[in-house]
């Protein structure tokens, strides 16, 4: 029998405090049915895991959202990669390794350190400041649309944008409605910008789209993959870094160990991304009837992982709760696993990296100064608000 449980995760009360639910939905069994929306779901570590690496028995062609792409036409021309299965996949996945490779997000590193400083020392200077706006926005604002070759006008564009796609893989609730109402000015002008004549010469942009002079890709597909990174690339950095701040404000310990050891910036990061889990969840859908736990789930059937309950399973993890950048926190899957994984997770870690790194070497204090505000969102984990001091030492 797989347990019926009437959770809703995508309302208010969920997204205040999901972390009940989580372990209601790990204790009750390996798969779990969800009455309010007719899907399975997945919460427990191995479990995710394990859908996460069988692309052929879960696929993503269908839809990576509650929506099933065979039953429901897209709303959207579906992503190259993140909602395709081998061998398309494969294809573009391929060029989008390559344009945000290792050796190319290396050479972006020094721009992208130096950023990081003028940011902390300007935030420093302010004093009080709001952590989501002025750095966990401000930052990946600046960097990423530099690297991918956008003009400096508008880019604050890309934020609903962002915030309107994460919603789409939820139900079309409330959060959904108002996430469309406040992208709707934008996406003329977000479509505009994955053209090859946006974009200048040098980016990750102009490296996508120099992959149809080699007729590796057709034109149309070049602005799709563009599409993945002004969608996929910043909102899910911004709710990164503001669970970097997040939580090394909230465990002042935590805190003076970085300050002790800067080195531990990419580990401090990587431990956030792990305890809030910026991206909560992805669905996939059975290509055929799989057994889960000795449980049968039919072909056709949507599941949806709980990624950020997978990262905080005790079945898995010791201390789950609790942010420690000294664990080993490798096979986390925040960043997804399998063929799926983070095409830009390279550029991410750089980025929490060199923030934190900043904040380690100048900053002696880091307190919230009044109510955070959460973001809700049927996809991401984050905060509208959250009001800072730091000082410098
Ligand atoms: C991981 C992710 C989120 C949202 C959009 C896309 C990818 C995309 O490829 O369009």
């Amino acid at each position: 029998m797989i347990p019926a449980l009437d959770i809703d995760p995508f309302c208010k009360a969920f997204f205040d405090d999901p972390y009940p639910a989580h372990a209601a939905m790990r204790d009750a069994g390996p798969v779990v049915y969800l009455t309010q929306y007719d899907v399975h779901a997945v919460a427990r570590y191995n479990d995710v895991r394990a859908m996460l690496l069988d692309w052929g028995s879960y696929t993503s062609a269908r839809g990576v959202g509650i929506s099933d792409f065979a039953k429901e036409k897209p709303w959207r021309l579906p992503s190259l990669l993140l909602e395709t299965d081998p061998p398309l996949h494969d294809r573009t996945r391929k060029l989008m390794d390559k344009v945000l490779s290792p050796a190319a997000v290396r050479g972006l590193r020094e721009a992208f350190a130096d950023a990081a400083e003028l940011l902390i020392d300007d935030l420093l200077a302010r004093g009080t400041f709001d952590a989501v706006r002025d750095l966990a926005e401000a930052y990946p604002l600046t960097v990423f649309p530099d690297a991918v070759g956008m003009p400096a006008e508008n880019r604050r564009f890309l934020l609903p944008y962002g915030n309107m796609v994460f919603n789409s893989f939820g139900p079309r609730n409330s959060f959904f409605e108002a996430a469309v109402a406040d992208a709707e000015p934008v996406l003329a002008w977000v479509q505009a910008q994955s053209k090859r004549d946006a974009l200048s010469t040098t980016g990750f942009g102009a490296a996508i789209h120099a992959a149809v002079d080699d007729g590796d890709i057709a034109e149309a597909e070049a602005e799709v993959l563009v599409r993945s990174l002004l969608t996929a690339g910043v909102d899910t950095t911004v709710n990164g870094l503001c669970a970097a701040v997040y939580c090394l404000a909230r465990f002042p310990a935590a805190f003076e160990q970085l300050r002790a050891d800067p080195s531990l910036a990419r580990a401090a990061f990587e431990e956030a991304i792990r305890l809030e889990s910026p991206v909560q969840t992805f669905f996939r859908t059975t290509t055929r009837d799989v057994t889960i736990g000795g449980e049968m789930v039919p072909e056709g059937t949507k599941i949806l992982m709980f990624l950020g309950a997978a990262n905080r399973d005790p079945r898995r993890w010791d201390q789950a709760d609790t942010f420690d950048m000294t664990r080993r926190n490798a096979g986390h899957v925040g960043f997804g696993a399998g063929i799926h994984a983070c095409v830009g997770a390279v550029l991410a870690r750089m980025e929490g990296e060199l923030v934190l790194a900043a904040l380690a070497r100048k900053v002696s204090r880091l307190e919230i100064t009044g109510e955070p505000k959460r973001r809700y969102n049927n996809t991401l984990r984050g905060m509208a608000s959250l009001p800072m001091r730091m000082v410098a030492g």
